[in-house]
């Protein structure tokens, strides 16, 4: 009676627990000529789900109320203004945002963003639970290429409908501790974590849409699914924090993405995988007190990292070999 009781008092949570009860929404292929308006109604039965399910905070993919158009090139960029928005909520997507606020859920979700300045982003939005809204990341690895390449099976074209970002990683105050975000490409790369580890970070919310099929190194198609959870758990762990990698995965205009979204813990463990290539909710009780056993030990950075031999990492771009 007494477990049970001490039980309900940390999973509502107070000054001494600090246990968020987090989702991964992960969507399955969103077709060509579905209407933002029938993808917003997934997203919000998503949102239902996990109402009944006393989540908290849920991450929705990368480019999450459109197929993934940079699959196809164009040769006027401007000719596909139609899958970006140009304002966050905008008419067909404030439904989602009312109905989160409504149940009381915060979110995370990436789309394409047009600037009234003409500039495109791949960006991603936070959103508290009363509403408000928390920060907004725009991705800084843009993968794939500009030009068409016709020899692929499908072209990634990327860099030809969104521009890097400079403005870095940051990171928030927010449900009840420091988050941040990245977006697919994002997450292979050490920098990304660090530089939010280097923030303090205890949530980073990464959503993707990453074809199984590699057209430069098709010898690494098998070998998806490794390397999603290997640079994820990698990242939380040298980090000591939460990572919630959410995926668009299945077939979507002939193209195989993969699924196997995942919620990893400051251990690097994966504590909940989804199990289809559709939509799917998992869940988890993120404790962010459980970072500070990694991030006051083993990954202390302030006594054991040696920033003053590390200089290559931002002074050099590329390889330079020895003589
Ligand atoms: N969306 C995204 O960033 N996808 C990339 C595909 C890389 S292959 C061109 C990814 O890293 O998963």
């Amino acid at each position: 009676m007494f477990g049970a009781i001490i039980g309900m008092w940390l999973y509502h949570g107070d000054m001494t627990s600090r246990i968020v009860r987090v989702g991964a929404a992960q969507l399955g292929p969103i077709a060509k000529d579905e209407t933002r308006e029938a993808v917003v109604e997934r997203l919000i039965a998503l949102l239902h789900q996990a109402a009944d399910r006393g989540v908290q905070l849920v991450v929705f993919p990368e480019l999450a109320f459109t197929t993934f158009f940079p699959r196809w090139y164009t040769d006027d960029v401007s000719g596909h203004d139609h899958y970006y928005e140009t304002e966050m909520p905008g008419p067909e997507t404030k439904p989602l945002f009312d109905e989160a606020k409504t149940l009381g859920i915060g979110f995370s979700i990436g789309y394409a963003e047009l600037t009234p300045e003409g500039e495109r982003y791949n960006t991603t939005i936070l959103v508290e639970r009363d509403g408000s809204v928390v920060g907004r990341y725009r991705k800084v690895h843009i993968p794939g290429h500009e030009n068409d390449e016709p020899w692929r099976t499908f072209q990634h074209l990327e860099r030809r409908y969104f521009q890097e970002s400079d403005e870095g990683f940051p990171v928030w105050r927010a449900f009840d501790g420091i988050v941040g975000m990245a977006t697919c490409n994002d997450r292979r790369w050490p920098e990304t974590y660090r530089e939010m580890g280097l923030q303090g970070v205890e949530i980073i919310m990464i959503g993707y849409n990453t074809p199984i099929h590699y057209a430069p190194d098709p010898g690494q198609n098998p070998l998806q699914g490794f390397h999603n959870h290997l640079c994820m758990q990698a990242g939380a762990y040298q980090n000591g924090t939460w990572v919630i990698g959410v995926a668009k995965g299945g077939v979507e205009e002939g193209v195989e993405s993969l699924a196997q979204s995942a919620i990893i813990a400051p251990s690097g463990q994966i504590v909940a995988q989804a199990v289809t290539t559709g939509d799917e909710l998992i869940i988890a009780d993120a404790d962010l007190d459980l970072c500070a056993n990694y991030k006051d030990t083993l990954f202390d950075f302030d006594t054991y990292r040696r920033p003053e031999v590390y200089g290559r990492i931002t002074g050099q771009k590329g390889v330079q070999l020895p003589d």
